[in-house]
């Protein structure tokens, strides 16, 4: 038997789609910078996120970002669209914002901290919480950039303003996010959740956010749907996985039945993304302990590639390879 080349071997980093890790301490050298935030402390049932980013991480690596020859930022070929993705696009991961126990104000603003370095001029932040309440640290990292459309994703309108005592936890994020002052609109795509008092959506609608239920998204589609964002506006995007149906997602806290598909999500993502400029992504409340069969984390992993091919090829549309059967007969 022959004994493997040393070009055979490759060590197995646990990044994000096998990209690199940044060197530490220096701004990432790649268009797409990732950081896992390890964070769940705002969770109002059951808990779990925390070990998102582990998860998404390694259900990322059935697409590697590294080719059989050693190349990165080959690309994938997306077969559904004909043609290569993220072809020349480099990616980095810089790790976990490091968590400490019990202290949900210093974590966020420790979560702030770690978004705003990697930041940075020429590089997509691309957040893997950690449930819905690291959102609000996130955006305020963008604080001094202008003013920022942000886009959400999700099952529940998470605008409850206080609870319990409570006002950072994952039901109060948009709420939060409505008084930055530079945040200056919100659209609420996919939301179907019951809701048991009346004020948040009350105060939603007050605040001007364009809500697009998951009926209305089924019913009119996803060019519709996207048009609830300004055309060219620098948008902040962020996806709640329980926007997915329970049955696509379960790994997740607070699941409900009627949810989008993951086509449903991915085509009004897409055209999200075509009508406004995203300038920073995060992906939460993926929650190992309720998942099986990797479901969730899979297609969050899927759904990350899918909406940065977006981003990326508005500005290289890459090369047709694959032409359609109903087109070959015409060639
Ligand atoms: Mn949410």
């Amino acid at each position: 038997m022959t004994p493997p080349s040393a070009q055979s071997l490759r060590p197995k980093y646990l990044t994000f789609y096998g990209a690199p890790p940044c060197a530490p301490g220096a701004a990432p050298d790649a268009d797409v910078a990732f950081v896992g935030v390890p964070f769940d402390l705002g969770t109002t049932l059951r808990p779990g996120a925390r070990f998102g980013p582990a998860a998404v991480r390694a259900a990322s690596a059935w697409y590697r970002y590294i080719d059989d020859d050693g190349k990165a930022a080959g690309g994938w070929f997306d077969l559904d669209l004909g043609r290569w993705i993220l072809q020349g696009i480099t990616m980095a991961d810089c790790g976990d914002v490091e968590i400490a126990p019990a202290d949900i104000t210093a974590n966020l603003e420790r979560i702030t901290a770690g978004v705003a370095a990697i930041a940075g001029a020429g590089h997509l932040p691309v957040i893997v919480g950690g449930d819905h309440s690291i959102t609000y640290a996130a955006l305020r990292a963008f604080a001094g950039r202008g003013p920022l459309h942000v886009v959400q994703f999700d099952t529940h309108q998470d605008f409850v303003d206080e609870r319990r005592g409570t006002r950072l936890g994952h039901g109060n994020v948009m709420r939060r996010a409505s008084e930055l002052p530079f945040v200056t609109g919100i659209s609420q795509i996919g939301i179907k959740g019951l809701q048991k008092y009346p004020e948040p959506v009350a105060a939603a609608q007050t605040y001007g956010a364009r809500i697009v239920t998951a009926s209305a998204l089924r019913r009119d589609g996803p060019e519709a749907a996207a048009r609830s964002v300004p055309a060219g506006a620098a948008c902040y995007l962020t996806v709640d996985i329980d926007v997915l149906d329970i049955a696509q997602a379960p790994g997740t806290g607070t699941p409900e039945p009627g949810g989008l598909s993951y086509r449903e999500l991915c085509e009004a993502a897409r055209a999200v993304v075509n009508r406004g400029r995203v300038v920073g992504l995060d992906l939460v409340e993926v929650s190992p302990p309720y998942d099986w069969a990797e479901v969730t984390a899979r297609s969050a992993a899927r759904l990350i590639l899918d909406v940065l091919a977006a981003i990326f090829a508005r500005e290289s549309e890459g090369r047709p390879v694959i032409r359609a059967a109903s087109e070959e007969g015409r060639a």
